[in-house]
């Protein structure tokens, strides 16, 4: 059935002006605003734009906003005056993190103010028989995870970004990252959340219960809202035990073709203990390589590799696990038509990070190489290999493989998760590569009945193609909670809805 549309009562947004600021800083201390504006009584600000480019322009340098005013709250109470204040102004307001987020979502499509959280950085209490966490939203990743490690704990979320994105910004992004396969969504680990609305009502929800069914599930509708709903404040999440025994393998593969039929296999035969399943090509490797990602691997175990797969195990006893790990080498190794050319085993905690380090810096590679168009699509694991060949093609026969303009396309990801990272790695970003890979890119996820944004988000980059994975009813339901939580349409504006 068609749903007629829900037209937004939203007038359009006002910018914030010297007489914002002047009531911000009855919020804020000086120290936590930072804003060209002038004062209210003419004052030039000492601020610059420079100083406000961190937080206008996102990790790609691909999108930029003007915002003038950037707020730094320190607790609940300050982002809900502020939140508040701009709802009654109608101030669009753009909740930050770590501004590592791909897609656009982190930064302003005009000026509106930003929020960033970094200031709200304090865990509030940890249970190490439970294994409940519960933090502020600002917290950054990995410092959550060396707080946990004395007490034998790790955050259950692992990504390439964790030294400055925030577990806010990952609740917010729904982050699936690097073992999924082995902890599941956030979907399924946050016990709890506390969240700014956009009136400025705090929404109290931080439990640290495992079970809970006491009606309507309203987290969930936060996890993944990319800040369109509401300001993620603090977090309640279930840590996992600390694994006593990691390893790692690089293996490499003389074609795609085997990823599957390994995949099988080495699900079979570490079963419990296997951790991450990852993905990356020949071509991505080279690129890390090129720009001193990890260590490069020997020539040797290199050659003739059409692809690699990193494969890590944690578990709870080291001989039982680096039997299982060795076994399942041997087994690989020796069969009468090998998936596997070799293996590269880390020996030490060194190697193992060294192999960890090729993986999590292609996206990094990839930014030194040039200017990346990113498709985060979930499509069947046998059609990883087809969309990349399939998108290379196309762009050769546009013409546009050429070292001014399309210099590689390439994918990695989590084939655990069915999760391909294509990435078109371009001189420039331009209109004429831009018109070639959209909706051609979209139009090959849809075929694949995929999904075009699998671990990133719509943010700003997505909005016109939400609707090759989502069809018209979910997308006028979603619009309706939108209208209902911000009826103003002041949070993150611009954001995931069409
Ligand atoms: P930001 O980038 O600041 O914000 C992202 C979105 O969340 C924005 O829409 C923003 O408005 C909103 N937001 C942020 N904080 C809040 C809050 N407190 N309340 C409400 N809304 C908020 N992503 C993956 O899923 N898997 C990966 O493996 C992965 N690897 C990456 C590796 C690298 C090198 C980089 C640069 C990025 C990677 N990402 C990955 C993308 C990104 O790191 C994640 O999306 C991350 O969760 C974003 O967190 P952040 O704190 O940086 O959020
Ligand atoms: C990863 O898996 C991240 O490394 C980033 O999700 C993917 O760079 C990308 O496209
Ligand atoms: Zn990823």
């Amino acid at each position: 059935r068609r749903l007629s549309h829900v037209p937004s009562n939203a007038p359009a947004l006002k910018s914030a002006t010297s007489e914002d600021l002047a009531h911000f800083s009855k919020i804020l201390p000086q120290t936590c605003i930072l804003s060209t504006l002038p004062s209210l009584n003419n004052t030039p600000s000492t601020t610059t734009i420079e100083e406000l480019a961190p937080f206008n322009n996102d990790w790609m340098n691909k999108y930029h906003g003007k915002s003038e005013m950037v707020l730094r709250p320190r607790t609940t109470e300050e982002v809900a005056q502020i939140v508040k204040w701009c709802n009654e102004k109608r101030i669009g307001v753009v909740p930050q993190g770590g501004n590592t987020g791909l897609v656009g979502g982190s930064v302003p499509t005009k000026n509106e103010v930003v929020i960033n959280l970094a200031n709200m950085n304090k865990v509030r209490s940890f249970d190490p028989v439970s294994g409940i966490l519960v933090a502020d939203a600002g917290c950054i990743l990995e410092s959550l995870n060396e707080y946990l490690a004395p007490h034998n704990h790790i955050v259950p979320l692992d990504l390439g970004a964790k030294g400055s994105c925030q577990i806010g910004g990952n609740v917010s992004t729904n982050a699936g990252g690097l073992r999924l396969l082995r902890y599941g969504s956030l979907h399924g680990s946050v016990l709890g959340l506390e969240v700014v609305l956009p009136d400025g009502t705090i929404l109290n929800q931080l439990s640290s219960l495992r079970k809970d069914n006491t009606g309507y599930d309203l987290k969930q509708l936060f996890i993944g809202a990319e800040g369109t709903l509401g300001i993620v404040t603090g977090v309640s999440i279930l840590a996992a035990p600390a694994p006593q025994a990691t390893s790692n393998v690089i293996l490499a593969l003389p074609k795609f073709d085997n990823v599957l039929p390994l995949f099988t296999k080495v699900k079979r035969q570490l079963s419990e203990i296997l951790s991450a399943f990852e993905f990356f090509d020949r071509e991505v490797y080279d690129l890390a390589v090129k720009h001193n990602q990890g260590r490069a691997l020997n020539a040797d175990d290199v050659e003739g590799a059409e692809c690699f797969v990193l494969v890590e195990t944690s578990g709870g006893n080291r001989e039982h696990d680096e039997a299982k790990l060795n076994a399942l080498l041997e087994n690989l190794l020796e069969s009468d038509e090998p998936l596997i050319n070799t293996g590269v085993l880390s020996q030490n905690p060194a190697q193992f990070a060294s192999l960890w380090a090729i993986r999590e810096g292609l996206t990094e590679a990839v930014s030194k190489e040039g200017k990346a168009y990113k498709y985060d699509i979930s499509i069947p694991l046998k059609a990883f290999k087809e969309v990349v060949d399939t998108t290379r093609e196309h762009l050769r026969s546009q013409g546009l493989l050429r070292h001014d303009a399309v210099k590689n396309v390439v994918g990695y990801g989590h084939v655990g998760d069915g999760n391909l990272h294509l990435n078109i790695v371009a001189a420039a970003y331009t209109p004429e590569i831009e018109a070639a890979l959209e909706p051609f890119v979209y139009e090959l996820v849809g075929k694949y009945k995929g999904s075009v944004s699998a671990e990133h988000g719509i943010g700003v980059m997505k909005t016109h193609a939400l609707h090759y994975s989502k069809d018209e009813v979910n997308i006028e339901w979603m619009r309706r909670i939108k209208n209902l939580f911000d009826p103003h349409g002041i949070m993150n504006p611009g954001k995931v809805l069409p």
